[in-house]
């Protein structure tokens, strides 16, 4: 297993923010297997929490080692959630590496986080009072309200990708987003699009006043070893004009 990480940017600054850690499993023959291929299995064998556990303990270290990662946002399942070892095994991996807790974000999809919302709130509180931040990933793709939305106390919603992936041609999705945007915003959270695969999309979501952007259009998923040399300014971030 390992960690390839995806560089967030803001949108005003241009600047990246922060990286998703993305974990993939590396063939013998160096071939690179993509989560939906083994995820479903250690979930259904019930070994889902050993993975989040490992990530957790790996982004700590590389935190320590790679002061310029700044922050990592790490994707948890909802077993994780549900696991009482979480929180302490956090705070362990922290305490270990010596790393500022504001330097992880923890992303939990949307559907995951709503099965059990009094869980999920009750561990986003546990993760703020240990100074971690947290994320709904690929909102909108799920069944939820704005009430939800409103209850739970996540300081990063991520818009599901399949919302911006068609943003240049789709005006429904323009108007799905745009609100949606608004709706976060209000409620004093950070709205984050994911799949940003061009700069016509870039643009479209500049102008509505997205907080943060990440896509193959700016970068992608990438090794360490290669993540800080493959690094290049990208084109009309800074302007916040189109
Ligand atoms: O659905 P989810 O948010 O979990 O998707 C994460 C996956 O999406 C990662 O494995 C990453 O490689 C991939 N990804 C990241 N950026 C893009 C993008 O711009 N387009 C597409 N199609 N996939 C992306
Ligand atoms: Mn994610």
């Amino acid at each position: 297993m390992v960690l390839h990480f995806q560089p967030i940017f803001e949108a005003k600054s241009g600047k990246v923010s922060y990286y998703e850690a993305l974990v993939r499993m590396r063939e013998t023959d160096g071939r690179i297997i993509e989560p939906a291929e083994f995820i479903p299995a250690l979930e259904m064998s019930g070994e889902m929490h050993m993975l989040d556990r490992w990530i957790i303990r790996l982004a700590s270290r590389m935190l320590k080692d790679h002061p310029q990662l700044n922050r990592i946002a790490v994707n948890l399942s909802a077993q994780a959630f549900k696991d009482e070892s979480l929180v302490p095994t956090i705070l362990d991996c922290l305490r270990e590496t010596d790393v500022d807790p504001a330097r992880l974000t923890f992303e939990l999809t949307e559907s995951d986080s709503l099965f059990n919302l009094h869980i999920t709130q009750r561990v986003i509180a546990d993760l703020h009072a240990l100074g971690c931040s947290f994320s709904v990933d690929d909102f909108g793709s799920g069944f939820s309200s704005f009430a939800y939305l409103r209850d739970l106390p996540a300081d990063y919603i991520k818009l599901d990708g399949s919302f911006i992936q068609n943003l240049h041609r789709n005006t429904v999705d323009q108007t799905l987003v745009r609100s949606i945007i608004q709706v976060v915003q209000a409620l004093g959270k950070k709205a984050v699009a994911e799949y940003v695969e061009n700069q016509e999309i870039m643009n479209i979501l500049q102008e509505m006043g997205i907080d943060y952007v990440q896509g193959f259009h700016l970068g992608y998923p990438l090794p360490i070893e290669t993540l800080f040399n493959a690094e290049s300014p990208v084109e009309a971030q800074s302007t916040g004009s189109a």
